[in-house]
């Protein structure tokens, strides 16, 4: 049996707690999993959480969490891991969700018996048995009291990096203390979901992470340091030393691979893990997704799944309302860009299913695909001047831009600037809306990345600004005419890929995030050492071209159409 290094990565996410050992060579040996609804006992959850629908609360027990810990490590053990063999464990963790632990959690931490459970030991070891989740609505008075709070939201985003949003952990906090001001008075310390995995595995409350921190509407980005002003705003005080007490303020480490100390004793007696085995920051489940291979600055990732995510490394620092920036989990100076939107695969499928019924195919993409892919560019019959079908297709209420649910259909001129309103006799239903669903996805991605992407280097130096390689992953990756109208929308001179990890990538990039930590030379950055033994061949596939003369082009003023459809929409919602 191999003796060789194992790295252990976790995701806890909403429904689930994933688990994944990877070799120092990234080859990944052991993969488990834990269904929250499946297999917890005890918790009345519906996919991984519980509601209190009069007031919009999606909240999940976190002893249900620590069940799942228990059980995760009990699969790797049936699996026959061997956890000796452990050097390093770091871990993923939905973002925004906040723990608020009790006065008696550095105690129980401390005191693990290795015979019982952690779900019984750490029973007192909260102030609060549920943590809020990212789906919770319940702060839209606390969003408002956020955004004015520096001036605008701009301002807000400015600083932290986005506008206030419910799920946001500052606009939580100050929720949870003026609900239960008792329990918020009985709080020692609050962690974030990813902070508190940390923990448990640590035996002491872990810091936070500096990529994660910046999911709270409270961290100050550029000067890396808590805002007071906020701070005091979340705390009901001008006096913040409390509330920093409670973030464990002091201490947010830069460096993303900081060892935080050995592993508790609890994991060495109950499973065999050394008690040199180290552990490391866990960080946010988007940010860990970009760890999941070594992504350069310039490469964009676009998750389609049932909504859309785009992610960005890139060095570049320009927040606004819309969109958000982060800390990059691994390297000072980069930062990571994204985009999250309600609207995606679901939106797809709606026009797909609407689609008549084609005798060519049984693949329910089939015909969307067909449609979509043979369809002009943007209903471009002629020339570039001629008319553009440009759409927004929302059956779920929209956050970018935001707006309420609706699909809005027009035809917009280039050569004048002018819109209107398409109807029968211009747009062809639901036929045309095969590929305007798609291109509209990809030049809302384009309009709100246009001022983050650089021109190409070496040969193609002479392209016009577009990412380097736009990385497809979830199911909307599968759909052929959709990874061609990405590229032909968003560029990519060396291509359209597909990142096929699994459905692991967040609990794959925690793994490697801690193989960088405990095996990188000094100063080695994380996509040196993950890039210099990554087997692209083995999980990249190039589905189609990027960048295209004249069709990049053609979608330049699209975008320019798109912003004022939405300027529109948003003017008609505000009357
Ligand atoms: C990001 C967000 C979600 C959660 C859960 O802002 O709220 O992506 O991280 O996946």
């Amino acid at each position: 049996m191999s003796d060789s290094p194992l790295y252990l990565g976790f995701d806890l996410s909403t429904q689930q707690l994933k688990g994944i050992a990877v070799t120092s060579s990234l080859k990944a040996e052991y993969e488990v999993k834990i269904d929250f609804d499946a297999d917890c006992k005890g918790f009345n959850i519906n996919k991984g959480v519980l509601l209190n629908e009069p007031e919009g609360e999606v909240f999940a027990p976190v002893a249900m969490w620590l069940q799942a810990i228990d059980g995760v490590l009990q699969r790797f053990k049936d699996e026959g891991m061997d956890f000796g063999r452990v050097r390093g464990i770091s871990g993923a963790g939905m973002q925004h969700g906040s723990v608020y632990w009790s006065t008696k959690a550095d105690r129980a931490l401390d005191s693990l018996n290795p015979s019982s459970s952690l779900e019984n030991q750490l029973a007192d070891a909260f102030a609060h048995p549920y943590s809020p989740n990212w789906q919770d609505a319940s702060t839209q008075e606390q969003c408002d009291a956020f955004d004015v709070h520096l001036g605008d939201a701009t301002q807000l985003a400015l600083l932290t990096g986005s506008k206030a949003h419910h799920r946001f952990t500052g606009p939580q906090i100050l929720r949870f203390r003026t609900k239960y001001p008792a329990k918020y008075q009985a709080t020692s310390r609050i962690s974030l979901v990813s902070s508190f995995l940390a923990s448990i595995f640590l035996g002491k409350i872990a810091p936070f992470d500096i990529s994660d921190v910046c999911g709270m509407n409270l961290w100050d980005i550029k000067s890396g340091a808590w805002n007071e002003r906020l701070l005091s705003l979340a705390a009901g005080s001008t006096d913040t030393s409390d509330i920093k007490h409670k973030l464990g303020a002091a201490d947010v480490p830069e460096d993303g691979g900081e060892y935080l100390g050995n592993i508790s004793p609890y994991f060495v007696q109950r499973y065999g893990f050394s008690p040199a085995a180290a552990i490391f920051p866990s960080t946010g489940d988007n940010p860990s997704t970009i760890l999941a291979l070594p992504l350069r600055p310039n490469d964009a990732i676009v998750s389609l799944g049932t909504s859309t995510t785009f992610l960005m490394s890139t060095p570049y620092y320009k927040p606004n309302p819309a969109v958000h920036f982060m800390n990059h989990p691994t390297t000072p100076g980069l930062y990571m860009f994204m985009l999250c939107y309600k609207n995606g695969g679901l939106a797809r499928e709606h026009i797909r299913d609407s689609l008549p019924p084609s005798a060519n195919t049984t693949n329910p993409w089939g015909q969307f695909d067909q449609i979509a892919s043979t369809s002009a560019p943007l209903g471009q019959p002629s020339g570039l001047s001629s008319p553009m079908k440009i759409g927004l297709f929302f059956p779920r209420p929209e956050i970018v831009p935001n707006v309420h649910a609706g699909t809005w259909r027009f035809i917009y001129k280039p050569n004048l600037r002018s819109l209107m309103a398409a109807d029968e006799t211009t747009w062809n239903s639901p036929e045309d809306d095969a590929r305007a669903i798609v291109e509209s996805q990809f030049l809302s991605l384009r309009l709100r990345s246009r001022d983050l992407v650089e021109p190409p280097t070496g040969p193609n130096a002479h392209l016009p600004p577009q990412p380097r390689r736009i990385y497809l992953v979830g199911g909307g990756s599968r759909n052929a005419a959709i990874a061609k109208i990405a590229g032909q929308v968003l560029g990519g001179w060396e291509g359209v890929y597909r990142l096929d990890v699994g459905e692991n990538a967040c609990a794959l990039g925690a793994a490697y995030k801690a193989v960088w930590s405990v095996e990188r030379k000094e100063k080695q950055s994380f996509e040196e050492l993950i890039g210099g033994r990554w087997r692209e061949e083995e999980f990249v596939e190039k589905i189609a071209d990027g960048y295209q003369e004249g069709i990049f082009e053609k979608y330049g003023p699209a975008v320019e159409g798109l912003e004022l459809i939405e300027k529109e929409v948003l003017k008609a919602e505000k009357k």
